[in-house]
């Protein structure tokens, strides 16, 4: 029996040499999980796709540029998503938009380099078909670019080895005022979660399930306010800060840091497989649910480590 839960846990525990895009929305915690990562030096960021969210993705692209030169990393592709859900008409809140695309303008240099010409989608539809290079995908925001890519290029995907995605709520409350079972990433385009789900390939879910348990509260961001004194930490300091009012009020989750830090750490997360839909109508609109009898198309990652997690983070003090 255990032999057997090893055997199925295997592929989810993936190598660091295999290449690693990062699909985004540019928010503050998308940005921490890339700072996280480009931090890694066993990984190798193969490109960065910025999805409409959070941020708009051309302001975004701006913010994941600035980090990327930051942080040494200035040969890795930077492409630009389209600015509508792939169905609707769902967005985030203006003012947290806004917010987003401010986000590091103060705190970095413009950079040198600019964005790829080629569409985001594009670009992961050919790459995610290429079998001879297998890639992962971590996703940190509404799956707009991997669903259009999906729909420019049916057969894609077989060169994808695994999709990790920060989305959805399972067996807990969603976020989302306006659909209260659902969680914003999913809300936002469910027609573009609803295609991943059915792609065929390796899909691994981080939902508010297990980011629930990663609260980031005023004790964290009081200790980077004493020991920030390297660069990266500095950023951490004033990403943390840009959320200060949530923070203190108890919102705030490392919701896409622990997506990132779970490609590292197995044991970060509780796992589960499970056969999930995602439903469409407005009252529920991306709301997972499971499929009685229908086979597995998902790992969940039900619960997490919030002790282990604390313990990463502090890794960007120095
Ligand atoms: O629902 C979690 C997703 C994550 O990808 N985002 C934030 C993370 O980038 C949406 C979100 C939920 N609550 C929020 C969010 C808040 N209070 N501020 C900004 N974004
Ligand atoms: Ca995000």
């Amino acid at each position: 029996m255990r032999f057997l839960a090893l055997v199925l846990l295997l592929p989810f525990m993936m190598p660091a040499q295999v290449p690693l895009i990062i699909d985004t929305d540019a928010g503050a915690d998308d940005l921490l999980a890339l700072l996280w990562l480009i931090r890694q030096p066993s990984v190798q960021i193969e490109a960065v796709t910025v999805t409409q969210g959070l941020a708009h993705p051309a302001e975004g692209a701006q913010s994941v540029l600035r980090l990327l030169e930051a942080g040494g990393r200035t040969a890795v592709p930077v492409y630009i998503g389209a600015d509508r859900p792939v169905q609707g008409y769902g967005a985030f809140p203006d003012v947290w938009r806004a917010a987003s695309d401010r986000l590091l303008r103060d705190e970095l240099p413009q950079a040198k380099r600019r964005p790829e010409s080629r569409a985001a989608a594009a670009f992961l539809a050919d790459r995610m078909m290429d079998t001879r290079r297998p890639v992962r995908i971590l996703a940190l925001g509404p799956l707009t670019n991997i669903g259009q890519a999906m729909a420019l290029e049916p057969r894609t995907g077989q060169g994808l080895r695994e999709l990790v995605w920060m989305g959805g709520a399972l067996d807990v409350p969603g976020n989302v005022p306006q659909a209260p079972s659902a969680e914003w990433n999913a809300w936002v385009d469910p027609e573009a979660a609803e295609r991943v789900l059915g792609g065929g390939f390796r899909v691994h879910i981080v939902p508010l399930d297990a980011t629930n348990r990663v609260p980031i509260g005023p004790s964290m961001l009081k200790l980077f306010e004493e020991e920030a004194r390297e660069w990266a930490a500095t950023i951490v300091l004033r990403l943390l800060r840009s959320e200060a009012e949530s923070i203190r009020a108890g919102r705030y989750y490392a919701w896409d840091v622990l997506a990132a830090m779970t490609l590292f750490e197995p044991k970060l997360t509780g796992q589960r497989m499970a056969a999930l839909a995602v439903r469409k109508r407005p009252r529920e609109r991306g709301r997972l649910v499971r499929v009685e009898g229908a086979r597995p198309n998902a790992m969940i990652a039900t619960s997490a480590d919030a002790q282990l997690f604390a313990r990463m983070f502090r890794t960007m003090l120095p």
